[in-house]
């Protein structure tokens, strides 16, 4: 990787990998891009930034061309409860965005990361341990998205020889950019909750388990495989990847070692809950670490104290 275009570069995951990507490779060589516009004095502006609404094929294309890119890291994507209250307009930014991205890379012989989750997987997928290829009929419609993307980017690699790879991601946590729109998203809302009001009413219900991972991990995965061995993976797209899988009032007490007072409370909502319950307990991530190394370093209680101390000093507390 050395001249990257990212999409969705303001977005949960977009935001600090443009970030991440740019002290590695050079400001100058990655290009932000996203559809709105960067905040004043945001981090997308430490380098070159562009509008893209990704549904725009052309303008993809003409971007990545101009830039010089040889890689497209495709993160602009619905999540999954947004995704189902408009499911219309997931499929068309979804797979639109993901088709136009992925014919820009055959054009443009480009490298290419998009991520896939979790939600790839439906209820009759094994609930623990969940294989890397195993059965997958999801019932939402960010579930289809992620399955036809997964074998998209298969199709992609194996008829135009378009150098494709991917993870399936779990939840993922930080303490940069808020999540919108997920079902994992009450794991990341519950740190700021317990900080600024010491109490917290999960809309996920308590034994409800779900993969998670911190931030820095995501990030340092796709560095990861992107990096790789080609000759090495075979598998290339939707690695299951994973650090940690856990419930509710799990975090909840991870959290009460440092601030002891803190208290979880429930008001399920109904929706975010059918989508959770569709979802693996845990996945086996053992693919990727053989075929790429895969690790992730932060576990629940090391990811707990890491994110209080940042969003401690984030939220000036
Ligand atoms: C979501 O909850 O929609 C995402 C995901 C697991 O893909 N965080």
């Amino acid at each position: 990787m050395k001249k990257i275009m990212v999409t969705g570069a303001l977005g949960q995951i977009g935001s600090e990998l443009t970030g991440k990507l740019r002290g590695l490779y050079g400001a100058e060589n990655v290009l932000a891009t996203d559809l709105r516009k960067p905040a004043e004095g945001s981090s997308a502006e430490n380098g070159p930034f562009m509008q893209l609404d990704v549904t725009d094929g052309e303008r993809m294309h003409e971007l990545a061309k101009s830039f010089g890119a040889d890689t497209l890291i495709h993160m602009a994507a619905l999540l999954s409860a947004t995704a189902e209250q408009k499911p219309l307009l997931a499929w068309n930014l979804n797979m639109g965005g993901l088709v136009n991205a992925l014919e820009t890379s055959r054009e443009l012989g480009l490298q290419f990361f998009t991520p896939s989750s979790i939600g790839a997987f439906g209820p009759s997928t094994p609930k623990h341990n969940t294989p890397q290829d195993t059965l997958q009929r999801p019932t939402t419609m960010y579930g289809v998205n992620k399955v036809a993307g997964e074998l998209l980017c298969d199709y992609y690699f194996s008829k135009f020889g378009v150098d494709t790879r991917g993870v399936r991601f779990p939840g993922l946590i930080s303490y940069v950019a808020l999540p919108g729109g997920g079902t994992t998203d009450y794991a990341v809302d519950i740190y700021y909750k317990a900080l600024e009001e010491g109490t917290y009413t999960s809309f996920i219900a308590e034994g409800t388990y779900m993969d998670m991972m911190y931030m820095p991990d995501a990030l340092q995965a796709i560095v990861d495989l992107m990096e790789a061995d080609p000759s090495k993976l075979t598998h290339r797209n939707a690695f299951n990847v994973t650090a940690m899988s856990f419930e509710p009032s799990e975090i909840g007490a991870a959290i009460q070692k440092h601030i002891p007072e803190f208290r979880l409370e429930y008001d399920v909502d109904p929706e975010r809950q059918a989508i959770a319950e569709s979802w693996p307990d845990s996945i086996d991530a053992t693919a990727a670490k053989e075929e790429w190394g895969f690790k992730a370093r932060y576990d629940l209680d090391s990811m707990t104290a890491d994110m209080l101390e940042k969003l401690k000093a984030k939220l000036g507390k």
